[in-house]
C-alpha cells in the first residue's frame, strides 16, 4: 500500500484502487506502530475514488510533517571508496575505510522538514560549492517506538569538494536548504521491504540522459535494524523519524551537477521521485 500526502487531502494506494484518508493529522497517521492494519481497515470500509489519482499528479507533498531526517553513510563499497578517494589530499581517506568495517555506523543529522523538498520541486546546488551529485537512497520511517513502517526514496544531496576537503566540513556538504528531497510517497507493505529491491538513479541534462545506474539494497553492508538501533540509542522522536540508509550509487569523479538537471530516484515498489535542480 502506498499513502500519498497532496495539498488537497491524503490518498491511500492499494491494489490500483484510490482512497481518500479522512485523517486531517499527517503526523499521528504515519506514528502508529500497526499502520499497515490501520490502512488496511480504511479500504474495507471507505469506498474507492478513481479520480483521487489526478491529486498525484500535480500536488504531491513530501511525505513529511513535523519529523527530522537523519541519513547513514558508508554503508556500501561504492559509497566508501568514492569518499576515500576524494579526501585523500585531506588525509581523511582511513576515516572511511574504518568507518565501513566498525560497529558503530555513520549517522548524521541531514535536515529538518523545512529543509526537504516535495516531489517535482527543485532541490540546490550550493553556491560556494563546484562539485555536487545526487545520492539516491532508500528512506525508512520509523515511529516513535522505533519500529520500521514505511519506506520511500530520499535524495541525500551532496557537495563533494566540501567533504572532500576535510571530513569535519561534511554538515557544511550536506544540509542546507534544499538539500534533501523525499518522496513520491510512504511505501507501507506490512513486512520488511524485498531484499532484491533495486534503486536507480537517472540524471537528464536538456531532455538527455547523462547519468543512468542503478544497485539492489542487498548490496548494503549493514541492516536496517542496525541502524535503527544506533539513531534510536540516544535520541527520542515524539512525531518518528526518517532515516536515509547511504548511497551504492555515486557517479565518476568527473560529473557534477548543473543547475536545471532532473534528477530522477525510482525505487521498486515505490515509485519515483522527480526533482530538478536549481
Ligand atoms: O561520509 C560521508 C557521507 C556518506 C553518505 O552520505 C553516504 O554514503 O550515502
Ligand atoms: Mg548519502
Amino acid at each position: 500500500m502506498r499513502l500519498y500526502k497532496t495539498r488537497l487531502g491524503i490518498v491511500l494506494e492499494a491494489d490500483e484502487q484510490y482512497y481518500p484518508i479522512e485523517a486531517t493529522d499527517w503526523d499521528q497517521l504515519i506514528n502508529q506502530d500497526n499502520l499497515h492494519e490501520v490502512l488496511q481497515a480504511v479500504t474495507t470500509s471507505v469506498s474507492p475514488s478513481p479520480e483521487l489519482h489526478h491529486w498525484l499528479h500535480t500536488d504531491l507533498l513530501a511525505p513529511i510533517g513535523r519529523q527530522e531526517v537523519w541519513a547513514a553513510g558508508v554503508t556500501y563499497l561504492r559509497s566508501r571508496d568514492a569518499r576515500m578517494e576524494e579526501s585523500q589530499d585531506a588525509g581523511g581517506g582511513s576515516f572511511y575505510d574504518r568507518v565501513y568495517d566498525a560497529e558503530r555506523p555513520e549517522i548524521f543529522f541531514k535536515a529538518t522538514p523545512e529543509r526537504v523538498v516535495d516531489p517535482l520541486g527543485t532541490v540546490r546546488i550550493r553556491k560556494d560549492s563546484h562539485w555536487n551529485v545526487p545520492e539516491p537512497e532508500l528512506t525508512l520511517f520509523m515511529t516513535s517506538s522505533g519500529k520500521i513502517v514505511a519506506y520511500t526514496c530520499g535524495n541525500d544531496m551532496s557537495s563533494r569538494d566540501i567533504e572532500g576537503e576535510n571530513p569535519l566540513y561534511l554538515p557544511q556538504a550536506k544540509s542546507y536548504d534544499g538539500s534533501a528531497a523525499l518522496g513520491p510517497c510512504l511505501y507501507v507493505p506490512g513486512t520488511p521491504i524485498d531484499p532484491h529491491t533495486h534503486i536507480r538513479l537517472e540524471i537528464h541534462r536538456n531532455r538527455e540522459s547523462v547519468y543512468d545506474n542503478k544497485i539492489s539494497i542487498s548490496q548494503m553492508k549493514r541492516q536496517h535494524t542496525e541502524l535503527v538501533s544506533f539513531l534510536f540509542r540516544e535520541c527520542s522522536f515524539a512525531y518518528g523519524c526518517f532515516l536515509m540508509t547511504g548511497t551504492g550509487i555515486v557517479p565518476p569523479d568527473d560529473f557534477t551537477l548543473q543547475r536545471g538537471d532532473e534528477v530522477q530516484i525510482t525505487i521498486d515498489g515505490i515509485g519515483t521521485l522527480v526533482n530538478t535542480v536549481a
